[in-house]
């Protein structure tokens, strides 16, 4: 067992099924090649001392005294990783940390959990602790859940975890299966646009709290375990005694859930031009049943639709962030210059856009030769 090493895990973009991960329902994400990298050593003094690259100061506290509240900011979700390991006995100590990373701080691509990934891998690893991919991904959710405070599902550290190079990963959010589907646009001539509106985002906990009340509040009057129980085929008959906002969640819930596995289907079926439609549509419900959309998200997915784009809609939790849009290679400019014309009519900051390829989860850095971020 060695004493320090490198290790680093992706952000995430989710190709389709939002907001259901905390409804025991199915995503499909891919990991990005930008990653969060972490450099640890073991320390034989009972301290956590972490620093990074891309923010001032040090957090240095004994592992001893690692409490939810102890720590706030960026470094609370390094330490409530080894909070969570502590708690369910496994042999952690003090460790050295600095953090350094690519992954765009505050667009929705999941930073925080990379970050959380990279940390549980680093610790588990040098601690000599043998956790299997789900187990971090579990441990990193709870550190988020309780030590950060910010009630997420399982998605985004299952995909900074799980993902695989040039594949999308289904996963079963109620049974933790997962599934590895090929996925790699530029197969089929097309691309993978990345639109990062730089919405500043509002009221983002508060919001996805909301949403998340709403989802139990209907599960309970539907009296079914989650939302996920919810049949789709007589969709208007069972919300039809709900109050019309909860009417609305539960539509896109059961809707997105479907979408997920269609999409799922295409891509098996390397019928991926197909997707276009339902990403398109995903985010008409999520602007319309779930409101966490804001103007600069619809802008963007109109723009690109109006330009040419297979399909287009909001990644990740919503209320600002990134847009997706599946577009055939020729396109991309056209389409990256729509968004453009459009945000600067609407006075909006000037985006930045990029394309995507699926890349690899968490891994140690190292040891193995890996593509470079
Ligand atoms: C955020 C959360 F962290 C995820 O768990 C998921 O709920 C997502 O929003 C919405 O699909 O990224």
């Amino acid at each position: 067992m060695t004493r320090d090493g490198v290790f680093e895990a992706p952000g995430r973009i989710n190709l389709i099924g939002e907001h259901t991960d905390y409804n025991d329902g199915f995503v499909l994400p891919i990991a990005l090649p930008h990653t969060v990298r972490v450099t640890a050593a073991r320390r034989d003094d009972g301290v956590l001392r972490v620093a990074s690259r891309q923010a001032h100061g040090v957090a240095e506290l004994r592992v001893a005294d690692l409490a939810p509240g102890v720590v706030t900011g960026w470094a609370a979700y390094v330490a409530g990783v080894v909070w969570v390991l502590r708690e369910e006995g496994h042999p952690v100590g003090g460790f050295g940390l600095l953090v350094d990373g690519n992954v765009p701080l505050g667009a929705g691509l999941s930073s925080s959990a990379a970050l959380e990934s990279a940390t549980a891998l680093a610790v588990t690893e040098l601690s000599g602790v043998d956790l299997d991919r789900r187990e971090l991904a579990r441990i990193a959710r709870r550190a988020e859940n309780e030590f950060v405070g910010m009630p997420c599902g399982i998605m985004d550290q299952s995909a900074s975890l799980l993902a695989r190079e040039r594949h999308a990963l289904l996963l079963d959010t109620r049974t933790s299966e997962i599934e590895h589907i090929p996925f790699d646009p530029a197969a089929s001539g097309l691309a993978l646009l990345v639109v990062d509106t730089k919405a500043p985002h509002r009221l983002v906990d508060g919001e996805y709290a909301a949403r998340q009340r709403d989802c139990r509040r209907a599960a309970e009057q539907l009296d079914v375990p989650a939302l996920r129980d919810v049949d789709q085929a007589d969709l208007d008959g069972v919300v039809r005694d709900l109050p019309e906002r909860l009417a609305r969640r539960v539509r896109h819930v059961v809707t997105e859930n479907q979408r997920v596995l269609d999409a799922a289907d295409l891509l098996r079926a390397r019928r991926t031009r197909e997707l276009g439609p339902l990403l398109t549509a995903s985010h008409a419900s999520l602007r319309d049943d779930y409101e966490v959309t804001v103007p600069e998200l619809d802008v963007a997915v109109d723009a690109l639709v109006a330009a040419g784009a297979l399909g287009a809609r909001m990644t990740g939790g919503g209320f600002g962030g990134c847009v997706i849009s599946l577009v055939e290679e020729s396109a991309v400019d056209a389409c990256t210059e729509a968004v453009r014309a459009a945000f600067a009519d609407h006075r909006f900051t000037a985006p930045d856009c990029w394309t995507a390829t699926a890349a690899p989860g968490a891994r140690r850095a190292d040891r193995v030769p890996t593509a470079t971020a």
